[in-house]
């Protein structure tokens, strides 16, 4: 079985359980477990008696495949697009002209987010009291729906221009699956359509400067700026290991109005993910004010955006403790949400 699902790295298994089933639905198996595929560590069983593998060959292709209780392969479902790395697009555009989006009323008066709030794989949320946090949730859900590397592929370009259905395959349907929400944007000439090809298409921007208290080998400071999520700055794991705090300092290379920070954790496992943290700002990068945020972190791989304001040109992050309590800090991205 071969679908043009794309998968991103990130998603939590759960969640890659449920959407696999739309695919896994009527059993077609035994099959062959597919050439090459590599079981990886955080495979997991489900009481449902359903197993997902998911194995990353040549590369950036990734398969899923779905075992039953005897462990006989019911379904594999080999993604047949090359997914492009999974990478950060610009926050400030997600605010301005992606995010409204998903609050915009359709026909029937419903709106992406009165669906999607407790959805697993698109969850978005209304702004609420908590500006930051809706932010960085759905930002990082529209990242997780996207397959860059092939965007006419995603789900989120596919499914709200999906005719109404249970949501799996439709041979019938123009993108190839159904909609429970059914069709909400008719075409690639909808604002919302071409909204979302620009802000795939923009180019970056200037990157900025990011130093550290210390890193490895291959895990130096300008890894939490790259805008890519598998590259990281990750601080030394060998030698006299100096503990926290620890801290990186971005460098925007002028006077900015800063209004907020956006962290994201290393996706893939908890070492050196931060707990309790601090942010300071700076005009010259030498004298530090007191901090202008704190806080703590969940051991997870979430986006975290903490709200800041004042003019600054730097901008410290500095970590206190580390989730499990050991003595290594890592991140694998790290934006200063910014204006002139
Ligand atoms: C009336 C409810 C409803 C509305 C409105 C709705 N959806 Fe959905 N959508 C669903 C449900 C239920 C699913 C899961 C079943 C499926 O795949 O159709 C889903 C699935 C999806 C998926 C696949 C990932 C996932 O979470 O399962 C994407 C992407 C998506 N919708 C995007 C959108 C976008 C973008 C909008 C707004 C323009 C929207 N939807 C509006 C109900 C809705
Ligand atoms: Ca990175």
């Amino acid at each position: 079985m071969r679908c043009r699902e794309s998968l991103t790295r990130g998603i939590p298994e759960t969640d890659l359980l449920s959407s696999t089933r739309q695919f896994a639905d009527q059993p077609v198996g035994p099959v062959d477990r597919p050439e090459g595929f590599d079981d990886r560590p955080g495979v997991d069983r489900h009481g449902s008696g359903l197993a997902v593998f998911v194995g990353v060959v040549e590369d950036e292709r990734v398969d899923v495949a779905v075992e039953d209780q005897a462990d006989d392969l019911v379904v594999a479902v080999e993604a047949d697009v090359r997914l492009g790395r999974p990478r950060l697009l610009s926050l400030s555009t997600f605010r301005d002209r992606i995010n409204p989006l998903f609050t915009q009323s359709g026909e029937d008066g419903v709106s992406c987010v009165g669906c999607h709030a407790n959805q697993n794989v698109f969850r978005v949320v209304p702004t609420g009291s908590s500006e930051g946090d809706a932010l960085a949730a759905n930002y990082q859900s529209a990242l997780k729906a996207l397959n860059l590397g092939d965007p006419e592929s995603s789900l989120l370009f596919r499914k709200p221009r999906s005719p109404r259905g249970a949501g799996g395959l439709e041979g019938t349907s123009p993108t190839g699956l159904t909609h429970n929400g059914g069709p909400r944007w008719e075409g690639a000439d909808h604002p919302a359509y071409r909204a979302l090809r620009g802000w795939i298409d923009e180019p970056g921007g200037d990157s900025p400067r990011i130093t550290a208290d210390g890193y490895s080998p291959g895990f130096e400071p300008g890894a939490a700026g790259d805008g890519d999520l598998d590259t990281l700055w990750h601080t030394e794991t060998e030698g006299a290991l100096p503990g926290y705090p620890h801290e990186l300092i971005i460098d925007l290379k002028a006077s900015k109005k800063i209004k907020g920070l956006l962290a994201v954790p290393r996706q893939d496992r908890s070492d050196g993910r931060v707990r309790d943290f601090e942010i300071s700002l700076s005009v010259d990068g030498t004298t530090w004010g007191q901090p202008v945020a704190r806080g703590t972190w969940p051991d997870d791989p979430s986006f975290r955006y903490v709200p800041l304001s004042g003019q600054a040109r730097f901008v410290r992050l500095r970590g206190l403790s580390e989730v499990g309590g050991g003595p290594t800090m890592s991140l694998a991205e790290v934006v200063v949400d910014a204006s002139p």
